[in-house]
């Protein structure tokens, strides 16, 4: 059988997530000054040298993680590794004082700038797009209880096969990826489908490691959103669905309980509430 997405590759997923970062977010890596490089690097290494010296790594292993490390940056593949094992972790740390909601990492395949859609509508998506239909209801509020009006809810995510517009081929452009705008109330109702189960690329450099290291290459299904209102702290987040069988051991460690959704069934699909809680800024 042959599919759309059988032309996926991890090279071209990786291609289009490194560009995409380099355009978006190669900003603000200057001025960082000397001693803080410096004082982390060395902190780096010195964790590095104690994992060969423990483990008395030998050259044969030193040369695979030489030619593995090329292998990343040929298939495009630092952001997915590093939003994969590393972005959790420094998104806990840039969170830990927030009152409001929590967050969750971005991961590599946010694009800015999705079609507006109004405080209630669909996500852009296929005529036959596959996939149980979700009516997701909210209000977004500061940590203060008021409502925001005219706050933004960016919504992206998977299709019903787990993959991603803008990463994956043959999908449209935009496609499952929408933007929204709180009514006065604070409300917004957004229309879409339920996503996949999404396993990350297993014929690059990252899933070479997940193989050797006999892991998996699992990621829970996920609704991801950028949540951000005037005077407030932007939130990053993912939503969850109860059941996965991956909620419990996510590759990308992101899962929260308190971002887990409670689905109830009605006519037609599924219904979903959930609302954002902002801190001031
Ligand atoms: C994803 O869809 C994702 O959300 C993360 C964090 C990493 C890889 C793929
Ligand atoms: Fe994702």
């Amino acid at each position: 059988m042959t599919t759309a997405h059988d032309t996926a590759t991890a090279a071209a997923s990786g291609a289009s997530a490194t560009e995409r970062f380099k355009s978006d977010k190669l900003t603000g890596v200057e001025g960082t000054p000397p001693e803080r490089v410096s004082l982390l690097a060395r902190e780096v290494l010195d964790a590095v040298h104690a994992t060969i010296r423990k483990h008395k790594v030998t050259y044969d292993e030193y040369n695979a993680l030489k030619a593995w490390l090329i292998s990343v940056g040929e298939d495009g593949e630092w952001p997915l590794f590093l939003d994969v094992w590393v972005e959790h972790v420094v998104e806990e740390v840039a969170t830990e004082h927030r009152e409001g909601n929590k967050g969750t990492i971005e991961g590599p395949y946010y694009v800015p700038d999705a079609p507006e859609q109004g405080s209630s509508g669909s996500v852009p998506m296929r005529d036959d797009e596959p996939g149980t239909p979700l009516t997701w209801t909210g209000r977004v509020t500061s940590t203060s209880g008021s409502a925001l009006a005219g706050a933004k809810v960016e919504l992206w995510h998977a299709d019903a096969d787990g993959y991603y517009s803008q990463f994956a081929p043959n999908i449209p452009e935009w496609n499952l990826r929408g933007t929204f705008t709180t009514a006065a109330d604070g409300n917004f109702e957004i229309r879409t489908v339920r996503p996949a189960p999404y396993q990350i690329p297993t014929d690059g450099a990252c899933g070479k490691l997940i193989a050797a290291a006999g892991w998996h290459a699992w990621r829970p299904a996920h609704l991801h959103v950028k949540v951000s209102a005037p005077g407030h702290e932007l939130l990053t987040a993912q939503l969850y669905f109860p059941g996965d069988e991956h909620n419990d051991d996510d590759i990308a460690s992101a899962v929260k309980p308190e971002l887990m959704l409670a689905p109830k069934p009605v006519t037609g699909g599924e219904a979903i509430e959930y609302g954002f809680v902002l801190d001031p800024a």
